[in-house]
């Protein structure tokens, strides 16, 4: 939805219940302070738009963190010899690492010094519908100038992020790490590095546009992308291995952390060390292919889920995906850490791996070799929420629309789209056919779901009649966003609001 949009709120039915949410909900009653916004605006004459209210939310015991997100203008340097214009909450092209304890109370207060309209979702949390981010559906978007706190029970640990849920500003740099710790991990490690992977524009973002060169009219306007040095932005329109631009904008390069590959950065280890992982896939449009030369991963996590610990050389994950993996440090010397663009021809973020005192280039994997993860080798070691047969199932079509830069589920573009009517304590079923040639991403608000053995928030639909099936307890009352995370797909309709009635 653009930036200056404004959604009605009817006046929420409000009553249930989140108490079996989570373990940090205060006992005690409901108070009249709550933060809920648009509630009171009780207008209903826009006749059929779908119009949301979030339920009241529980209150929250005091917070055991709290910070302040400043989303604002600043001057990202993603190279040394490249800086870029761009919206952010720190001075990096990746927000600051919020890092808590699992079962912490959470308040983030986010203060909007940008001159436009703004959010902050915290993806994959199961938080309180009320604080989920998401302008139109849960809260009025925070306006120039102003603020909102966000507060949430940061469970269950896991590995997350946050980012604007505003229009294209996932695409500028509002966005940083969320790592929920547990308290009794099921893999052994000595220490973890997050890797936050992302692609990079150099621009501000416009809507991808029918003929899907996505270079918008002003053509790149000059601001400093040097530091590439020709790489990836040979072709303008019609680059290679872009499926007509359906997907991406022309980036300029891809970062790990923050950093273009000509200055990636390097994570010293030492011999015998095991390093646990968190890779987030923070992009806006780009799935990236993952492996660490010399080394192999043992995948432990699937956003943020405990897994069983599986062996893989590589893997790809989509916008919004995450996985945690150790790896033992049992290969000395210097080695590079890829995440490849599937469908870009930029060179691959690159973080530098070096053990001890090794010196020398750091050398690249071998791609041609090995193993890659797939869901299907993913096994929960937790309980997957729900078996046996759904109260509910949902048949959806991905396409897009002919004639326009128009996206759709099952034939509809979001906001102009039904919502998917739950109630509290069904098993949902959604089963998802790709028409289109390109995969999905496909995100839901609020809710883990099963795929197969294992729990997850984002799965990768993949495209030429690609099908996946996800299956999940209604268990948090509100009305949630349930969409792609290719950004230009979400922003071009493809979404729909699961309402619980
Ligand atoms: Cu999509």
């Amino acid at each position: 939805m653009p930036d200056d949009s404004r959604r009605r709120f009817l006046e929420g039915a409000g009553g249930l219940s989140l108490a079996a949410l989570a373990g940090c909900v205060a006992p005690f009653g409901r108070r009249g302070s709550s933060p809920r916004m648009g509630a009171g605006d009780g207008r209903r004459d826009d006749g059929d738009a779908p119009t949301y209210a979030p339920p009241e939310p529980e209150p929250l015991p005091e917070p055991d963190v709290t910070r302040t997100l400043r989303a604002r203008d600043v001057t990202a340097a993603p190279g040394s010899a490249t800086t870029t214009n761009v919206w952010g909450y720190t001075d990096d092209y990746v927000g600051p690492e919020l890092r808590v304890r699992e079962g912490d109370v959470v308040e983030v207060t986010l203060e909007n010094a940008l001159p436009k309209v703004t959010t902050t979702h915290w993806h994959g949390v199961p938080l309180q519908n009320a604080y989920d981010g998401v302008p139109g559906v849960t809260q009025e978007p925070v306006d120039a100038g102003s603020a909102f706190t966000y507060r949430f029970c940061a469970e269950p640990a896991g590995t997350y992020f946050y980012h604007s849920h505003v229009g294209l500003q996932l695409d500028r740099a509002l966005l940083g790490p969320l790592v929920v710790e547990e308290a009794d991990p099921h893999v052994d490690y000595d220490r973890e590095f997050v890797v936050v992977l992302d692609d990079y524009l150099g621009r501000p973002p416009e809507p991808l546009s029918e003929d899907g060169d996505g270079s918008g009219t002003g053509g790149g306007s000059g601001m400093g992308g040097g530091g590439m040095s020709g790489r990836g932005m040979g072709g303008g329109g019609g680059m290679g291995g872009m499926r007509g631009g359906d997907d991406r904008p022309p980036y300029r390069g891809v970062l790990a952390n923050g950093r273009l590959p000509t200055d990636s950065p390097a994570l010293a280890v030492n011999e015998g060390e095991r390093v646990r992982f968190r890779f987030v896939n923070a992009a806006s449009a780009t799935e990236f292919r993952t492996r660490l030369a010399g080394h192999r991963l043992s995948v432990s996590h699937k956003d943020g889920r405990p897994v069983e610990p599986v062996a893989a050389d590589e893997f790809v994950f989509g916008p919004g995906e995450r996985y945690d993996a150790v790896v033992e440090m049992a290969n000395p010397g210097a080695w590079q850490l890829l995440a490849s663009p599937v469908d870009g021809t930029e060179a691959p973020a690159r973080v530098d791996v070096r053990y001890g005192d090794a010196d020398g280039a750091p050398r690249a994997p071998d791609w041609g070799r090995g193993r890659r993860l797939g869901y299907g080798d993913l096994r929960a070691t937790e309980s997957l929420g729900v078996s046996g047969s759904p109260d509910r199932t949902f048949d959806l079509t991905l396409s897009r629309a002919g004639g326009s830069y128009t996206w759709l589920i099952d034939g509809q573009a979001y906001p102009e789209a039904d919502p998917l009517d739950v109630r509290a304590g069904e098993h949902v079923r959604v089963r998802m056919t790709n028409h289109s040639p390109v995969p999905h991403p496909m995100h839901l608000h609020g809710h883990f779901f099963r795929v197969g053995d294992a729990r997850m928030d984002t799965v990768r639909v993949p495209g030429h009649m690609g099908q996946v099936t996800f299956d999940f307890h209604a268990d948090n009352p509100g009305n949630w966003l349930f969409h792609c995370h290719n950004l230009y797909h979400l922003e071009s309709g493809m979404a729909r609001v699961v309402r619980y009635v």
